[in-house]
């Protein structure tokens, strides 16, 4: 009865019509497409990938502050631009790389050299006989971290010896020797063959839960291939990395490791929070298949034992062997000897 009387009320029709009027007027001069693509905008829905940028663009408007008393980073960077355009032709030489990226030091650090910068990432990248994609790599998320006004270093965990490959136990000493350095915000689990497209896909870690970053891969048209992979590219804080025990390190060879890791993130109470699909672009590195990294016909039992094995399988069971820690120009090489796999492991070569 109330709300019909209301309706009935001339002032309240009068208001109506006044709010159609002002909405046609902002229509008309600003013109739908405009508001409806700040809609977008704001979910982040209309990046053209077909319109690219140099990687290196806004770089050299870095210049160092004359004062000891830094501001902080603006929380976004000004400096970013979207779409980035990413070819594999020619693999750069680290000779190029270092004279495009001036202000990366030893060990590959960088501060930002005019603001103070908010987030302290750690980028820690498993790697073996992949010297090709290290330089794409390197030649791409040099310049990708400084644009976002990070302070960050980046780490190869690099496997010695033949033995089969162990990705998550190399990513496992990777977050154990990196905190040795420094107090990392946010720890970066990074496949070596995966380039970032879109600078605006920033690499700091959710405060609350574990991240997916690669999102939209390439190999993968750009969409998932299913709902909980949790592949390629991640980030957590070093509490969330203690509190779901690090990563297995009883996966040798190819598959599977990340669909424990992101099952271990169930276990410990999180949740997996994702880089939306049209920010968390990537392109992978073609490459064949990996020698030593063969499938690993375990992964399906070891899934299966998962809920029982994650609180004695991981940070808390991790033993290695360090054999050299060098700071190279571009990153640090942390070279590691994680053992081998059990002997009764039937392996299988992936097509
Ligand atoms: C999945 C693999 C992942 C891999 C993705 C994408 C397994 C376990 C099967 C029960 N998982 O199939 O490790 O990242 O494909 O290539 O093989």
């Amino acid at each position: 009865m109330n709300r019909i009387r209301t309706i009935g009320k001339p002032c309240f029709l009068l208001i109506l019509a006044f709010l159609q009027v002002l909405f046609f007027v902002v229509m008309y001069r600003r013109g739908s497409s405009k508001i409806f693509e700040s809609f977008s905008k704001r979910n982040g829905e209309n990046w053209d990938y077909s319109k690219v940028k140099d990687i290196y663009t806004n770089l050299t408007l870095f210049t160092p502050a004359l004062t000891n008393e830094l501001q902080y980073c603006p929380p976004k960077s000004p400096l970013l631009v979207g779409p980035l355009s990413i070819t594999f032709q020619n693999i750069p030489s680290l000779k190029r790389i270092l004279k495009k990226n001036p202000y990366v030091k030893r060990g590959g650090l960088y501060t930002p050299p005019h603001c103070q910068a908010r987030y302290k990432t750690a980028i820690l990248i498993p790697h073996r006989n992949r010297e090709m994609h290290l330089r794409h790599l390197l030649y791409y998320l040099h310049p990708f971290l400084q644009r976002q006004q990070l302070h960050y270093r980046i780490y190869l965990i690099h496997q010695a010896g033949n033995e089969t490959f162990n990705r998550a136990k190399l990513l496992n000493v990777g977050v154990r020797e990196s905190l040795k350095d420094e107090d990392w915000d946010c720890l970066f689990l990074h496949d070596v063959d995966l380039i970032p497209e879109n600078d605006h896909n920033l690499y700091v870690c959710d405060e609350t839960y574990p991240k997916h970053f690669s999102s939209a891969m390439d190999k993968f048209n750009y969409r998932l291939p299913y709902w909980s992979y949790f592949g390629g590219v991640s980030a957590m804080t070093p509490e969330q990395y203690m509190k779901i025990n690090g990563f297995p390190n009883s996966y040798w060879g190819w598959g599977g490791e990340d669909d424990d890791i992101a099952y271990r993130v169930r276990y410990a109470g999180l949740k997996i929070v994702r880089v939306p699909l049209n920010i968390g672009h990537y392109k992978m590195v073609t490459h064949n298949t990996d020698k030593g990294n063969e499938e690993n016909q375990k992964r399906f039992d070891l899934l299966v034992k998962s809920p029982r094995r994650w609180k004695e399988d991981g940070m808390n069971s991790l033993e290695y062997k360090l054999i050299s820690k060098r700071l190279m120009y571009l990153f640090t090489n942390i070279t590691v000897d994680v053992g081998a796999a059990p002997k009764d492991r039937k392996t299988k070569t992936r097509s």
